[in-house]
């Protein structure tokens, strides 16, 4: 009997080992090689060159893609599968790919567009689903002089479902995560219908998918945008919906939607902000702070991250990192010695670790013993050796103890009296290879610890490479 079994597991294994494709020699043991051929396939149109041999001179189509795709996403374009980017690839996202070959005459002629949702969501109400897609045809409806009307029954432009797997349009969907959904350009039968995965699970807020953030990109598509790489628009291709996201066009949505199909008599009451750009001069920051050998510049919904490492600076949304942080951030800074970082909004404070807000957060700045006068911080800066934590409002200086857990006696002082030559309010501060960096408007001034003098004075975005 024993043998009988010894011998059934062996042919099993037998089995399971020749089941397995033989690994090619030269791909990563952790599969990420595979991945990241497989994700430039679906939304760079890579082709692996097979049958023929590359010659020396030629560039490789591998690398030549990733390049591309680390571009699209402001990652650092090294042409090389790293942690970086294979987080960005691993990111929930849109099925359509992003060099979609985009034509402009592929639109809507008449301008009442009529939508049937012919299978709903298992994961929420009939009503819940309706009032979501009813909202997202309402953001694009503002800017456009385009109508959507729900058709109950009977033949619609736009047929909207939530499918499983291989739904029969070639492009089947995945199960929970990877791609959330997909929808066709404008046209005749399939064109301009939207297909969600109906394993993700959908919701009305943040907790899984919201069902919202990604209706109104999907309908971007029904209505004939393609894919942005703008981290601000509701047209880039990965999921970005944190707990404080608001609904709302970006700039560039705006002037891609009234590009094809004009604008609203009655129009936006003004156009939602822009992007910033990393290279205007008149550039100032919410926030700086250091993450481990990184520094982070804060502005609105976004962030730069300055890697020693890397030549590239891009852009992303702060919710790419913390989905629970909010934007218009006031402070941030990093306790190095307790790994985490403390975002500063109003009279509210947010402890994260390992990117994660910790429980109980956000919690009240008046445990950190300010007066109820004191309603928001202007900026804030940790030091590594001292332990100490300087707050920074208005034209004052507040010294925490983070060891003791209290403010230091004697303060609050003038911020000329303990940072001489400091102009203030101060947007932001943060201590970088034994020097302070203290950002005022889109002026930046080097302090120097030891001689306690300000050295240099700059542009903020000295950093982001100008
Ligand atoms: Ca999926
Ligand atoms: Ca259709
Ligand atoms: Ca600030
Ligand atoms: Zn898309
Ligand atoms: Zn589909």
């Amino acid at each position: 009997m024993g043998n009988l079994w010894l011998g059934l597991l062996t042919l099993l294994q037998l089995v399971i080992l020749h089941a397995s494709p033989l690994r090619p020699v030269g791909l990563s043991s952790d599969g990420h090689l595979e991945f990241a051929e497989v994700y430039l396939g679906k939304f760079y149109n890579y082709k692996p060159v097979t049958g023929r041999r590359r010659r020396a001179a030629e560039p490789d189509p591998f690398q030549a893609k990733l390049r591309e795709m680390q571009h699209f996403f402001g990652l650092e374009e090294s042409g090389a599968v790293d942690p970086q980017t294979v987080a960005a690839m691993r990111r929930a996202r849109c099925g359509l790919s992003d060099v979609e070959k985009f034509r402009k005459t592929m639109r809507w002629t008449n301008r009442t567009l009529t939508y049937r949702i012919s299978r709903y969501s298992s994961k929420m109400t009939t009503a819940q689903v309706r009032t979501a897609f009813r909202q997202a045809w309402k953001l694009w409806a503002q800017a456009v002089p385009l109508k959507f009307r729900q058709k109950k029954r009977s033949d619609a432009d736009i047929i909207i479902s939530f499918n499983n797997k291989d739904h029969e349009d070639g492009s089947p969907f995945d199960g929970e995560g990877g791609i959330l959904a997909h929808a066709f350009f404008p046209g005749p039968g399939i064109g301009g219908d939207v297909h969600f995965d109906d394993e993700e699970t959908w919701t009305t807020n943040a907790t899984g998918r919201n069902l919202l953030a990604v209706a109104v990109h999907e309908f971007g598509h029904a209505l004939g945008l393609p894919h942005s790489s703008d981290p601000g628009a509701i047209m880039f291709p990965a999921y970005n919906f944190g707990l404080h996201s608001v609904f709302q066009l970006s700039f560039q949505d705006v002037i891609d939607i009234q590009d094809m199909y004009g604008k609203r008599a009655i129009s936006l009451d003004r156009l939602p902000p822009k992007t910033p750009d990393k290279c205007d001069p008149m550039l100032s920051f919410d926030a700086v702070t250091g993450m481990q050998q990184e520094l982070v510049f804060f502005k609105n919904r976004f962030i730069w991250r300055v890697h020693p490492s890397f030549e590239q600076i891009g852009i992303t949304l702060i919710t790419s990192l913390w989905p629970e942080i909010p934007s218009d951030i006031d402070a941030v800074y990093e306790n190095t010695n307790q790994n985490s970082m403390l975002f500063f909004k109003g009279s509210q404070y947010w402890e994260v670790s390992s990117l994660k807000v910790k429980h109980g957060y956000p919690r009240n700045i008046s445990e950190f013993a300010f007066p109820s006068t004191v309603r928001s911080i202007d900026a804030a800066l940790y030091s590594h050796e001292t332990h100490l934590t300087d707050f920074f409002i208005g034209g004052e200086c507040w010294r925490f103890n983070e060891d003791a857990g209290q403010m230091m006696e004697g303060f609050p002082k003038p911020i000329a009296h303990e940072w001489p030559g400091i102009d203030s309010p101060v947007d932001a501060a943060v201590a970088h290879n034994g020097r302070v960096y203290f950002f005022v408007g889109p002026q930046q001034l080097e302090f120097d610890l030891k001689i306690r003098q300000v050295t240099t004075r700059m542009a903020a975005n000295t950093w982001l490479q100008c």
